[in-house]
C-alpha cells in the first residue's frame, strides 16, 4: 500500500483509511484507487479488523474520478478499464462493514464510494453529488443503481441530471447519512465510535448481519427471506453465539473469538 495516498491506522478492532492526496482534492487517480482497494483487501482479510472507516480531509471526502486522467482515456482504454475488479465493486463486496467519514465535498466517483460503504457519517459542511452530467458522462461507479435505491428516483433522477449537489442536512432528510456531526472536527469521531460499536460485535455474526441486510436490494422478500434463515443457521452454529447468550444470561461483558 502507498503511505503517502492511504494512511492506515488500526485501534481497537477499527481500521482508518485516510484518502491523502490534498493537491488534487481526493481525486481517485489510478495510483489511489489501487492503494485503497489493496487496504480495503488487506483489511477485510485481518482479523483483527472488525470494521473499517474510510475518510477524507476536513475539506472534500473526495472530488471523484481524476478528471486530468479521464479526460485522455479513449473507447478502448475505457473498455479495458471494465476488466477485473473496480474500487466500488471492491468496496462493495468487502465483508467487513464500512463507514464513511465524510467532511466537504463527496463528488461523483468520490460520492460513490461513500455510496458503497455500509454507512455514512457526515460533517455539517458534507456536500454530496453527482457532477458527471456536467463533463458529458454520467456516473460509472454504481451511483446511479446505487443513489436511486437509497434516495428514491425522483431525488436521484434530479441529481443525476443536473449535477446539483445536496448538503448534509439534506442528506439527513433523504436518509442518505445515519448522522450528521456538528462541530468541525467531531466527524472523524464519531464515525470511529460508531465503528467500534460493530467492531465490538460477534465477528461472524456481523459478517452474516452484512450479507442479509445488502441481499435485501438484490433479492425479492421470499428469497430473502430464506437467505436470512441460512445465514441465521449459520451465527447458530457459532461458538460466539453460546458466549453472546451466556453473557447475556450471567450478566457479564461476552468475550467474543470470531468463531
Ligand atoms: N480530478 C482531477 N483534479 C481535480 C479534481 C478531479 N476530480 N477535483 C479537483 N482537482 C484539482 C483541481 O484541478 C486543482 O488542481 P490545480 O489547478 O491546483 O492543479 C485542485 O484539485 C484544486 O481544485 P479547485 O481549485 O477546483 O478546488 P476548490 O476547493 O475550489 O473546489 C471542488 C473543490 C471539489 C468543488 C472542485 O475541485 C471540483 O468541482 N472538482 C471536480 C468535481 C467533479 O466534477 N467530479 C466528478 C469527476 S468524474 C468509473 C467509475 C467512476 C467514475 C468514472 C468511471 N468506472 C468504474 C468506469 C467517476 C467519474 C467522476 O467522478
Amino acid at each position: 500500500m502507498d503511505e503517502q495516498l492511504v494512511i492506515q491506522t488500526v485501534d481497537e478492532g477499527v481500521a482508518t483509511l485516510q484518502l491523502n492526496r490534498p493537491e488534487a482534492r481526493n481525486a481517485l487517480s489510478d495510483e489511489l484507487r489501487v492503494a485503497l482497494m489493496g487496504a480495503v483487501e488487506a483489511c477485510d482479510a485481518n482479523p483483527d479488523v472488525g470494521c473499517i472507516v474510510i475518510a477524507g480531509g476536513d475539506d472534500y471526502f473526495a472530488a471523484g474520478a481524476d478528471i486530468k486522467a479521464l479526460r485522455d482515456r479513449d473507447l478502448v482504454a475505457t473498455l479495458d478499464s471494465g476488466r477485473g475488479r473496480n474500487l466500488w465493486q471492491a468496496v462493495a463486496s468487502c465483508q467487513t462493514p464500512i463507514v464513511a467519514a465524510v467532511s466537504g465535498y463527496a463528488l461523483g466517483g468520490g460520492f460513490e464510494l461513500a455510496l458503497a460503504c455500509d454507512m455514512i457519517v457526515a460533517s455539517e459542511t458534507a456536500e454530496f453529488g453527482t457532477p458527471e452530467i456536467t463533463l458529458g458522462i454520467i456516473p460509472g461507479g454504481g451511483g446511479t443503481q446505487r443513489l436511486a435505491r437509497v434516495i428514491g428516483k425522483q431525488r436521484a433522477m434530479e441529481m443525476v441530471l443536473t449535477g446539483k449537489r445536496i448538503n448534509a442536512t439534506e442528506a439527513l432528510a433523504f436518509g442518505l447519512v445515519n448522522q450528521v456531526v456538528g462541530k468541525r472536527d467531531d466527524w472523524r469521531a464519531a464515525a470511529v465510535e460508531l465503528a467500534r460499536v460493530v467492531a465490538r460485535r460477534a465477528p461472524v455474526a456481523v459478517r452474516m448481519a452484512k450479507q442479509a441486510v445488502l441481499a435485501a436490494e438484490e433479492t425479492p422478500l421470499s428469497a430473502g427471506l430464506a437467505h436470512e434463515r441460512r445465514l441465521f443457521e449459520i451465527a447458530m452454529a457459532t461458538e460466539d453465539r453460546v458466549e453472546g447468550m451466556n453473557a447475556f444470561i450471567e450478566k457479564r461483558r461476552p468475550q467474543f473469538k470470531g468463531r
